[in-house]
């Protein structure tokens, strides 16, 4: 009886039976499962004279067991065990220079991945390749466009090191100092974003003295003081505003839009604040037979002159300008002027009065005069987070200020001092 040589089916690839030594034809086992299947049959052989072997073991398998030998022969031998691991499925995705699949190709399934590589401003990406049995990386990082992370901060580590920034200066937190005058577009200290302004406000003259019994004139009032801290983001505009150069029918400094002027103490009322937005400080208040005080504004009220219909009339001090910090245009901190101080008045040259005192800035009120004397301009208004009047012509924190700025005009027709600025940055 002849047999047909039927190829196994099943995952098994090189499981066949073995070779039948049986002179008309065999019978194979049935091949194993691939990964440890079960035996393969063998069938029995209807041949009188061949051996009927069990069929090979499938992919990890163990053999077949033989098949029933036919009428006159033995039982066929089991078949033999596998003992190569065979894949049954068509993947070759390592990449091991081994054709595991058996297909001809080398590591024709594998899958390249994305790769990274390089720090900071340099990191980049390719591709993981598989080249003759080798995985190789095909990222290039970028190269450094400086061998320094700095000065400026930007938040990116441009050398690659790894560290972000660190060549960058830090922010100069040395307070900066301002005398009177413009000062337009401050700089700001690189790697700086916030910062402290303190002002003073320029202050007001004292008033003329009068009367063979000299008596005084009205002292000036401090500049006001205000305070703020911000956020560094835009032009910072700086005016800083001066004194009363001297006292007695003179006005107090004036520069910038904002920064107005104390009202000059003239021969009649004292002048007006700068007539601006906010009105400032009260009145010097009228005397009896006198003239007042100006009203602060934001500039310090100029003083009044004393009564000059029974005697000698003292002429008012100047009030002080105010000083002010704008971010972009939006005002962020004023500090008023001071008050002039009140002309002193005489009758019939030997008796008199002194005049009053001007206002501390920050909205002080000038004095009231007695009888004849001139009243005191009123202070300034002040607009920060923190804001303070001085003290008797003295300024608050005049220790942190060269001596006499800010400070009211004291005696005869003194001066007022300047206004002051102090701008600290931070990070
Ligand atoms: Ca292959
Ligand atoms: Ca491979
Ligand atoms: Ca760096
Ligand atoms: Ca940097």
């Amino acid at each position: 009886m002849d047999y047909e040589l039927v190829p196994l089916s099943g995952d098994a690839v090189t499981g066949g039976g073995l070779n039948s030594t049986g002179v008309t034809g065999s019978l194979f086992g049935t091949a194993g499962a691939s990964d440890g299947g079960a035996s393969g049959a063998g069938n029995s052989s209807t041949s009188t004279t061949g051996e009927a072997p069990g069929g090979s073991g499938g992919s990890d398998g163990i053999g077949g067991s033989g098949g029933a030998g036919g009428t006159t022969d033995a039982s066929g031998a089991g078949g033999s065990s596998s003992t190569t691991a065979v894949t049954t499925g068509s993947d070759d995705v390592t990449c091991d220079g081994l054709d595991d699949d058996d297909d001809g190709e080398l590591d024709e399934d594998y899958v390249g991945s994305a790769s990274a590589c390089g720090m900071g401003a340099c990191q980049s990406t390719g591709l993981l390749r598989c080249v003759a049995g080798s995985e190789v990386d095909d990222c290039v990082p970028g190269s450094p466009a400086s061998t320094q992370d700095g000065p400026a901060i930007n938040g990116i580590d441009d050398d690659c090191d790894g560290q972000v920034d660190e060549d960058a200066a830090a922010c100069d937190t040395t307070p900066r100092a301002f005398l009177p005058g413009e000062h337009l577009g401050l700089e700001v200290p690189a790697n700086c974003s916030q910062a402290t302004v303190r002002l003073w406000g320029g202050a007001g003259a004292s008033g003329e003295p009068e009367g063979v019994l000299f008596q005084l004139g009205g002292r000036g009032g401090a500049g006001g003081y205000a305070e703020a801290a911000f956020a560094v983001s835009g032009t910072l505009d700086l005016y800083v505003g001066g004194g009363a150069d001297r006292g007695c029918n003179l006005a107090g400094g004036v520069a910038g839009p904002l920064m107005a002027g104390g009202g000059t103490g003239n021969s009649d009322e004292g002048a007006h604040g700068g007539d601006e937005l906010v009105v400032g400080g009260g009145s010097g208040a009228l005397p009896a037979s006198a003239s007042p005080g100006g009203n602060g504004h934001y500039g310090g009220g100029g003083g009044g002159e004393g009564d000059a219909v029974m005697g000698l009339s003292g002429r008012g001090g100047g009030g002080g300008a105010a000083s002010y910090l704008l971010v972009d245009g939006t005002l962020v901190a004023l500090a008023g002027g001071g008050g002039g101080g009140g002309g002193a008045a005489s009758i019939l040259l030997v008796v008199g009065v002194p005049g009053g005192d001007g206002g501390q800035g920050c909205a002080g009120d000038g004095e009231v005069a007695d009888a004849s004397g001139g009243g005191g301009g009123g202070g300034g208004v002040c607009i920060g987070d923190v804001t303070q009047q001085g003290n008797d012509g003295t300024p608050f924190d005049a220790a942190s200020l060269p001596s006499g700025q800010a400070a009211g005009g004291a005696g005869s027709c003194s001066s007022g001092g300047g206004g002051y600025a102090i701008v600290t940055f931070s990070t």
